[in-house]
């Protein structure tokens, strides 16, 4: 049996350098060996308040990108979650099964509420709806970045719990995580995660940004105190992320990137890895400016939201027999 795979991506910014490392390239790379679905998880990003015009083009302009780092919605199932009104079904059910303990204890709600003068019940409840995500198309493997790895726990004890009170119903589902690449940090702060919220935008590489604007991050991306070109990411994380970026993106090992750079300075080291980022990422940028011109999306998007809810029906009916719900 082929396996399934499922992620998803909050339609909330521009998507950064760090989740295409941690999140879309490996989407990309499972779609030739697995039945992935991939979606545009907008109920996810309504926890945070959205403004509706703008959340309306930002679920096209991921879903266009989706495109554009290669995903081919002839292998894999590109959709968006709210077309497909199962997940908020099962969310609420699976509401019912998480402790308020388990939820309180999770990092994503406490730091993303801090603060906060009023934070709603949907960003508190928000991983009992990630795991109905995942569990609705009975995923095997969820490619998600390092910070997701409690959530993705969290939904596997659900699964199980499910499971044990009312029978077998779902697959305990698998993190993939990436040996490297799964924590981008932040160009301005090597102890944060790269993120597309920062308000700091020289933070981040976005995915869409013009070639001038990534050299110059790149040329203002703190370094470390000695002047070595070293992978240590304790002693020496600024570089360390650096380097993981430019072994990423050239497809080398880091010991190949530290190798050719041996007594070099930061100098020539950044200089290199801008021209490397903005040849890794121009070409993406033109295949997503054609894609999201061509008005076909919404009718991709469409389709895919056809095959997704087709796929969770069958689930849901299990769970709604299997629950003792419904007439
Ligand atoms: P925010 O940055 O606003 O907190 P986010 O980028 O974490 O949001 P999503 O857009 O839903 O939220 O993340 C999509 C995927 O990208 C997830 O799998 C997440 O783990 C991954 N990801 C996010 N940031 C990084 C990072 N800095 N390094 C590696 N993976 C990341
Ligand atoms: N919680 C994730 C986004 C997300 C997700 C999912 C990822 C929502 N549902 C299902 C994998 C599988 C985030 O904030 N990055």
């Amino acid at each position: 049996m082929t396996s399934r795979v499922f992620s998803g991506i909050q339609p909330t910014g521009q998507i950064t350098l760090g989740n295409y490392l941690g999140a879309l390239k490996q989407f990309v790379a499972l779609q030739d060996q697995a039945d992935a679905y991939y979606c545009v998880v907008d109920m996810h990003a309504i926890t945070m308040p959205q403004d509706p015009d703008q959340l309306k083009e930002r679920i096209k302009d991921l879903a266009s990108l989706y495109l554009a780092v290669g995903l081919n919605p002839e292998k894999s199932t590109l959709f968006v979650q709210s077309d497909v009104s199962a997940h908020s079904e099962l969310g609420w059910i699976l509401q019912c099964l998480v402790h308020m303990g388990e939820l309180s204890r999770m990092t994503q709600f406490k730091e993303k509420g801090e603060g906060k003068e009023a934070v709603s019940a949907g960003l508190f409840t928000y991983p009992a709806l990630m795991a109905a995500d995942i569990l609705l198309y009975q995923s095997h493997l969820v490619p998600v970045g390092e910070d997701q790895k409690q959530h993705l726990e969290l939904t596997r004890d659900l699964a199980i719990r499910f499971n044990a009170r009312f029978g077998d119903t779902f697959t305990i589902p698998e993190i993939m995580l990436l040996k490297q690449g799964a924590r981008i940090m932040s160009l301005d702060d090597p102890n944060k995660k790269m993120s597309k919220s920062n308000p700091n935008p020289g933070s981040r590489i976005e995915m869409l940004d013009p070639p001038d604007v990534i050299r110059k991050k790149i040329s203002r991306a703190v370094t470390d105190s000695d002047r070595f070109i070293r992978f240590d990411p304790e002693a020496k994380p600024a570089v360390s992320n650096l380097l993981t970026i430019f072994s990423l993106v050239t497809d080398q090992s880091i010991e190949d990137v530290v190798s050719a750079y041996d007594g070099k300075g930061y100098g020539d080291f950044k200089k290199e890895l801008g021209e490397a980022l903005v040849a890794h990422l121009t070409p993406i940028q033109t295949r997503y400016a054609e894609i999201r011109n061509s008005g076909e999306i919404e009718r991709l998007l469409h389709l895919g939201a056809e095959k997704a809810r087709a796929t969770a029906a069958t689930t849901m009916e299990a769970v709604r027999k299997n629950v003792g719900l419904g007439s």
